[in-house]
């Protein structure tokens, strides 16, 4: 089961404190919310993505943002261990808060913002984050991540599983 990306729905949690949460709608494609750090609030569905497989239960992800940001994944399933690699541009580095939105309503903006820059010279985030949550959902399920993080139960984030 560790070998099957799509469906995927993870809660992990970067050396930082950062806490992010991941759900894989299909091979091409992820929905993700963001619960605290610089981009805390944050949260994207339909987000295009490569994706592969290396290894038993280990798998790549990547993707460019709408607002130029860049991230790879590296996930460890068997290991409940995940390492990230975030490229921000300089705007969003310096003011993390202007991309804090559900980004879907105001693809426009973000784009905008990314072609206004600046852009370089790029912030390069590596980190490495414990897996603290893993559900297999089906795929292509709207109702995974659909809701500000700000607008979950109390203690959503900090079910483990
Ligand atoms: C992640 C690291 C960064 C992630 C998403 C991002 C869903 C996105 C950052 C941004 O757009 O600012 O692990 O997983």
């Amino acid at each position: 089961m560790h070998d099957t990306l799509p469906g995927k729905h993870l809660i992990y949690t970067y050396d930082s404190g950062w806490q992010y949460e991941l759900y894989v709608k299909n091979a091409t494609t992820i929905d993700y919310r963001i619960h605290s750090g610089p981009v805390g609030g944050r949260w994207v569905k339909d987000q295009a993505v490569h994706t592969d497989r290396l290894g038993p239960g280990v798998h790549t992800l990547s993707w460019t943002e709408p607002t130029g940001t860049s991230v790879a994944l590296v996930v460890d399933l068997a290991h409940r261990r995940l390492h990230g690699v975030i490229f921000f541009p300089r705007w969003v580095w310096e003011d993390p808060a202007k991309t804090v939105c559900f980004q879907n309503d105001h693809l426009d903006r973000m784009t905008a913002l990314r072609d206004t820059g600046p852009a370089y010279p790029v912030e390069v985030v590596d980190e490495s984050a414990r897996i603290t949550f893993v559900d297999q959902c089906d795929t292509d399920d709207d109702g995974v991540i659909d809701r500000a993080p700000g607008e979950l139960p109390d203690g959503y984030a900090d079910r483990t599983r």
